[in-house]
């Protein structure tokens, strides 16, 4: 019953005339619906024929018996009558006789005379299970579509057929059809039988069967829903729980006749196939030893990819960005982003040399006139690891940065496209966190097409070994995204679904998936043996006729083509290929600059240069400072109602910005709030960012009185600044920071920040650290500025939180430990960060905090940022920062030498401390409580990578009796230690020894029970500030 409750609360009233656009706009008040649905559902509980699909039947009679009484069967108007009148389970219904409309008197007769009707009881029953069948159709039709072009395998994995639908299959055998049918009627699901077939039955308002016709026979529905369901196309829909998306789906795939193409339509479809196969066919010629990972199998991806562009094109989209696999990549890059085809060939030339480093697996942007809508359109082919499915979330943010930065708020303009593997599609994780991303404000970018390349296995594993969900396409369901499943060996149905795929993604700006059923001709990739694991399928694939020549056999049968235009229109693009592999000869260079998938024209010089290799100061005046920090902590909205607390938090920030101070919340707020007035965009994304995982930054104020009523008061700041966006994402890191990388990746012009909840989460977003964040550049030639902010610090909470993992992010830093950089060259420290693959700093103070982040923009390059911030010392009452430390003609401190006595009277200081971040705090209170401020020194080093060798040179020849050592409060295998150590070395020429005072090597990261952290802590201070604890070792 609560199935009938709730699918009837999400139907209205149709008429069976209605079409689906009259639907959509008659839409009744859904108070009213909800009302009288309310009144009939109690009651009808206990009818017994109410029970399985035959409910559904009975919603649809109810919404039409609604709408007009008239136009159901007397017996049901008296079965509603009597429910909404309140009569009993069990006796609502009664079998009809012609009575006076609405009169109980007439309800009464007719129920004494029920037995004098038993044909009514029948015609019920039968069209109840019409509904039904047609709704098997529609759930499970799929199951039984033709997909594989093999016609051995089971798309769905399952080679049972439904026992409630009969398929086209079953027909090719009388004796089989007759059986399922037999199956059906006597004692089946419906109690239909043979004899039925020629009645005709009145057709719901939930099927499109009917074309004008309102009543079919029965033989001609099942026909016609054999043709919509069971033939080259299975649709997945039935679990899209919106009524008016899923009578628009059927209204495209069950309309009698609605699939029809033009000659036209047929021979450009015939010209991109011949693209297609002859391409792969052409490589296959020249470089026959070269793995291509071709698209023999699938040729029907080009003129796919086509066709939705195309459609796409036509409704408005001038900007695709797309994202895809090894799978017919050359292909896709040759006929679908029309990379010139030299280009290309001339990857393989091994003799060419290269004028930029990186190479693999490299992106592309091409803007050019669509030929079919004569629209311009712009192509992006995003870069990607061979980690399969890694780069979805990044495609995601940077179609969504596109569209933000074209005021596209509903993806009109710009949309993606992923491609995507049945093995990969079914078996990465990221899949799913990438589609959770769909539909969230801050990070929807209206509507993706996916399109998988579903071969049947993956490398060498069979697909009943490789997923435990009948489809590859499975997960897409969780977002209600209609999916399309089609032979691949029929490219017109193919090219139906994209149409209707694209058109979906117009209209309802959802994702939608193009499933291409299909196979692989070769191995995983061309020198590969497929007969070794896949004997028989292979077998199989051997007999194949490819899918051009089907095709083209197909059109010179139906005299859309001749035979010699068919061979004609070959031998044009096999000269077209031929040529360019001539002139490909002529290349000397390989310019991997010619690949980049995201170019930003401006940011640098023409041949891709920094328009200068300085940083100008990254202060601020005392005006700006002040005004951002009233804004900080003011409402500057009227009629606000803040939370108590928070005014308390809004009050103590007032009074720093009166003193002149900041903390790390203000810091931060100081950075953006000037960066946004320099028209930079600015984007904090992660897990409650808004408020800080630490309830310290505060960016959104909610409105205590009024739902959902927020603020923001960064978007106050100044009359045309640019816009702040801080987002809560969803519970993933893998996901979301590929996105953040995405988005940082269209523009120079904007401060991309993603914000871990700890710092040790970031290792669930690896693939995206290690395989685009730091090698990107390397290996894309192509530079990223994202910030990843990673709280991180030993507090005694247990090893969980307590470690971002600093030594794996120095660990992957490009520069030499054992090679001293030439320290006398003219902006060393620019051409230091020019050179490295990334920036990692910890910083001590919020004041340097506010300049890394200012400086990550103002210089005139682009690196990825790590930056490991601080819990402790967010309310830590020395960790804060003076105006004076912030003002024009500040800047970034690498290093924070020491200031104290120590400084005065440096040869009296016995040791030199060197450490970063908090543990600073820690060594000072220390200091002082032992008085020895004047003989040791503390030197912090704020950029670890690059390392300030300059700086740090400086302070060790500041010092020249003193004894170095490295302080951390990370175990000795993790944290710093191992990268500064080399470092230091080579700083001092290796004169000297540099001491460790630090934990012992541990394997996690900290230790679980507060007590023993305290020890720790303790000793590591004791060996810090022991003058003679070195002394035996030297
Ligand atoms: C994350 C990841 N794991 C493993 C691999 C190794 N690998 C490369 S291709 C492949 C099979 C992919 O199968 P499928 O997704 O069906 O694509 P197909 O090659 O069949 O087009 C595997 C396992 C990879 N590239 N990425
Ligand atoms: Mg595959």
């Amino acid at each position: 019953m609560f199935h009938l409750r709730t699918c009837a609360a999400k139907l209205r009233p149709l008429t069976a005339s209605q079409t689906v656009k009259t639907f959509s706009q008659n839409r009744p008040a859904a108070a009213r619906t909800f009302q009288q649905i309310r009144c009939y559902s109690a009651p009808v509980a206990a009818e017994p024929f109410l029970s399985g699909t035959s409910s559904n039947y009975v919603e649809e009679m109810y919404c039409a018996w609604l709408e007009n009484p008239k136009s159901v069967h007397k017996s049901w108007d008296i079965f509603f009558r009597n429910t909404n009148a309140g009569a009993p389970p069990g006796t609502a219904y009664q079998s009809p006789l012609p009575l006076s409309r609405g009169s109980l008197a007439a309800v009464a007769h007719a129920q004494s005379l029920v037995e004098a009707q038993p044909n009514v009881d029948k015609l019920v029953e039968d069209h109840l299970a019409v509904q039904s069948l047609i709704r098997a159709y529609q759930i499970r039709g799929h199951h039984v579509a033709q997909l594989d072009p093999l016609g051995i395998l089971d798309a769905d994995l399952d080679s049972s057929v439904p026992a409630d639908i009969i398929s086209s299959t079953d027909k090719l055998d009388l004796a089989v059809f007759k059986e399922r049918l037999r199956m059906l009627t006597v004692g089946g699901f419906y109690g239909l039988d043979e004899s039925d077939l020629d009645k005709v039955f009145h057709l719901p308002t939930t099927t499109f069967i009917g074309g004008q016709e309102s009543a079919l026979p029965l033989r001609e529905i099942i026909r016609r829903l054999e043709m919509a369901y069971c033939q080259h196309i299975g649709v997945e829909f039935m679990f899209i729980n919106d009524l008016e998306q899923c009578q628009w789906i059927r209204q495209k795939f069950e309309t009698p006749g609605i699939m029809q193409f033009t000659n036209e339509e047929k021979r450009t479809l015939l010209a991109r196939l011949v693209r297609s196969t002859r391409f792969e066919e052409f490589l296959q010629r020249k470089w026959s030893s070269e793995k291509r990972f071709g698209l023999e199998g699938c040729e029907v991806l080009i003129p796919a990819l086509k066709t939705i562009i195309d459609k796409s094109s036509e409704n408005g989209v001038d900007y695709v960005i797309m994202g895809m696999p090894h799978r017919g990549r050359l292909n896709v890059l040759a006929n679908v982003i029309r990379k010139e085809l030299e280009q290309i060939f001339c990857q393989f030339d091994s003799k060419l040399e290269a004028a930029d480093e990186g190479g693999d697996h490299l992106g592309m942007y091409h803007r050019r006139i669509n030929r079919v809508t004569d629209r311009n359109i712009t192509l992006s082919l995003v870069a990607n690891p061979s980690h399969l499915e890694a780069a979805d979330p990044v495609v995601m943010g940077k179609t969504k940065a596109e569209q933000f930065y074209c005021g596209d708020t509903e993806g009109k303009k710009v949309m993606s496209i992923l491609l995507h593997g049945d093995a990969a599609f079914a078996g990465q994780g990221i899949v799913y966190e990438t589609f959770h991303l769909s539909d969230l404000p801050s990070y929807t970018t209206h509507g993706t097409v996916h399109v998988v390349v579903n071969n049947q296995i993956g490398f060498t594993t069979d697909p009943r070994m490789a997923r435990s969900s009948p489809y590859p396409t499975d997960v897409a369901r969780v977002v209600n995204a209609p999916i399309f499943h089609v032979n691949s060996d029929d490219p017109e149905a193919v090219m139906y679904v994209c149409k209707v795929a694209a058109e979906w993604r117009s209209t309802f700006h959802k994702d939608v998936v193009v499933d291409l059923v299909c196979y692989r001709r070769n191995g995983h990739n061309e020198m590969d043996e497929p007969m070794f694991t896949q004997p028989l399928m292979y077998k199989q694939i051997r007999k194949q006729k490819p899918v051009l020549q089907k095709y083209a056999e197909l059109l010179v049968s139906q005299g859309v083509v001749n035979q010699p235009e068919y061979e004609e229109e070959i031998s044009k693009y096999d000269k077209i290929c031929e040529e360019a592999f001539a002139r490909s000869k002529d290349e000397k260079i390989l310019h991997i600059k010619h690949w980049l998938d995201s170019p930003w024209p401006g940011f640098f010089t023409l041949d891709g240069q920094p328009r200068s290799m300085s940083c100008p100061s990254t202060g601020l005046t005392e005006d700006i400072l002040t005004h951002i920090g009233n804004v900080a902590s003011s409402v500057p909205v009227e009629n606000f109602t803040i939370h108590g607390g928070l005014s308390r938090i809004l009050k103590t920030r007032g009074e720093m910005v009166k003193n002149r101070t900041v903390d790390w919340a203000l810091a931060e707020y100081m950075a953006f709030g000037s960066l946004l007035k320099e028209g930079i965009h600015i984007r904090l994304s992660g897990q409650d960012v808004e408020r800080g995982t630490f309830s310290h930054r505060h960016h959104v104020l909610h409105d205590q009185n009024v739902d959902k009523r927020t603020c923001i008061p960064m978007n106050h700041l100044w009359p045309n600044q640019a816009p702040y966006t801080v987002c809560n994402s969803s519970l993933s890191e893998y996901g979301v920071l590929g996105f953040e990388l995405g988005f940082a990746m269209a523009s120079p012009n904007a401060l991309v920040l993603w914000e871990a909840q700890f710092g040790d989460f970031h290792n669930t977003a690896q693939c995206i650290i290690d395989q685009f964040i730091c090698p990107g550049q390397a290996k894309w030639v192509r530079q990223n500025g994202i910030v990843l902010l990673l709280p991180h610090g030993m507090e005694g909470m247990g090893p969980e939180h307590s470690s971002a993992r600093p030594e794996r992010f120095l660990q992957m830093c490009n520069d030499d430990p054992d090679v001293l950089p030439d320290l006398k060259e003219a902006n060393f420290d620019i051409n230091q960060l020019y050179d490295c693959n990334w920036v990692v700093v910890n910083c001590s103070t919020p004041g340097n905090f506010f300049h890394v982040l200012r400086r990550q923009i103002l210089l005139p390059f682009r690196k990825p940022l790590i930056i490991f911030t601080p819990k402790s010392l967010l309310r830590h009452p020395e960790a804060r920062s003076s105006f004076d430390e912030m003002l024009p003609g500040t800047h970034f401190q690498r290093v924070i030498p020491e200031d104290g006595p120590a400084a005065q009277n440096p040869e009296n200081v016995k040791r030199l401390l060197f450490c970063t971040g908090k543990v600073y705090y820690d060594l000072t209170r220390e200091r002082k409580a032992r008085d020895m401020v004047g003989q040791v020194a503390i030197t912090r080093i704020e950029q670890l990578s690059p390392f300030p060798f300059d700086l740090l040179l400086k302070e060790v020849q500041k010092y020249p009796n003193a004894e170095l050592a490295w302080c951390q409060e990370e175990h000795k295998n993790q944290g710093y230690y191992d990268y500064v150590k080399p470092r230091l070395r080579t700083t001092i020429s290796r004169a000297k020894p540099v001491w460790y005072a630090g934990r012992d090597p541990a394997a996690a990261p900290a230790t679980g029970n507060k007590k023993t952290h305290l020890t720790e802590l303790q000793r590591l201070l004791d060996t810090a500030f022991d003058l003679d604890v070195f002394k035996n070792f030297s």
